[in-house]
């Protein structure tokens, strides 16, 4: 079902007739997918824990070429048809493999934790049925899906505050519990590998660790640098790329590694901060360039829980550190 059609242009809306946030872009037979979170209006509460963000389902872009139209392709999944779930449904993440399309999504369950999802489909678009509970071990919010080239594919997740990561620190959710003092290790995203039927973990999660270029971990009060949500991975010629988000410093950084489980050494920025609290992103190669998806607040006038998916080119230097976007830049 094609509900809407639209031509983006780069640092633009790819569309406006629904407000989007938080994409993860794929290549997937040869046509472009944005999986994106569907932000929605409500008269609930603005606070740190998030509850502004207060999405109910999935609608899936797609785009042929960048030049032509971004596609809505509809309903995907709604929170009501997720036996688990009860509210939230942040951003979201998509792979293929054994013939089908995996939806990851992260949601508040029965009890108010965040839990990570999957939902399955034999199409891109969807629509996704969501398995009957979430992936067992899994917690926080942020999923992003990478299969690497060795057939191995692994899910990297977490987020401080709202997306709840400073609560598992001792394996087990507690409530009350507080991130790190300023001056040690900050939180990392975690990653665990997925199983063949990419539906659970092979082992319990473990936490990344991001260095800075001597090898010391990148501390909590480090806030240009140190991790806080949206973990993207990809691989540019055999270097692992980590970027992710500084949360309260709102940029998109990025850290590398020869090993997709890290140890990560930070290397710098990618996008200045963008209007609106938030900053999510997603790096995609598609018929020969690179891309950033990212989002901001402009199509709202600001507001942080009204965002719209954009997109710029991403590109390298020659010793494969990344050019940074300043998105407003004439
Ligand atoms: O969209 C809700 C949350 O806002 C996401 O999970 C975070 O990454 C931030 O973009």
């Amino acid at each position: 079902m094609n509900t809407k059609a639209r031509v983006a242009a780069p640092n633009e809306p790819i569309v406006t007739h629904i407000y989007t946030a938080d994409p993860s872009a794929h290549v997937f037979e040869g046509k472009l997918y944005i999986y994106p979170s569907h932000d929605i209006d409500h008269d609930g509460p603005t606070n740190d824990n998030g509850d502004q963000y207060a999405m109910e389902d999935y609608h899936v872009l797609s785009m042929d070429t960048m030049e032509s139209p971004c596609v809505d392709n509809g309903e995907a999944l709604h929170v009501k048809d997720v036996p688990w779930a009860s509210k939230q449904m942040w951003a979201p993440d998509a792979a293929y493999r054994n013939n089908l399309y995996y939806l990851f999504f992260p949601a508040r369950d029965k009890d108010g934790i965040f839990r990570i999802g999957v939902a399955t489909s034999a199409s891109p678009i969807g629509p996704f049925k969501a398995e009957e509970n979430y992936i067992p071990g899994s917690f926080s919010i942020d999923p992003a899906v990478y299969v690497n080239e060795d057939g191995k594919a692994y899910l990297y997740f977490g987020g401080l505050w709202g997306g709840q990561l400073e609560k598992w620190q001792t394996g087990t959710y507690l409530p009350e519990a507080a991130g790190p003092d300023a001056h040690a290790p900050a939180l990392g995203p975690q990653v665990a590998e997925l199983s063949d039927d990419m539906l659970t973990f092979k082992q319990a999660p473990k936490e990344i660790s991001i260095v800075d270029e001597d090898g010391n971990p990148i501390q909590a009060g480090d806030e240009d640098r140190r991790y806080f949500e949206g973990p993207w991975m990809h691989n540019y010629k055999g270097t692992y790329y980590l970027s992710y988000s500084t949360g309260t410093t709102h940029k998109l950084v990025y850290a590398v590694s020869d090993n997709p489980e890290g140890p990560f050494v930070f290397k710098g920025t990618i996008l200045t901060p963008v209007l609106g609290w938030t900053t999510h992103h997603s790096i995609v190669e598609f018929q020969d360039k690179w891309y950033l998806f990212y989002h901001d607040a402009s199509l709202s006038g600001g507001v942080d829980h009204k965002r719209s998916v954009k997109f710029t080119e991403l590109h390298y230097n020659e010793d494969g550190t990344i050019q940074p976007i300043d998105p407003y830049k004439e």
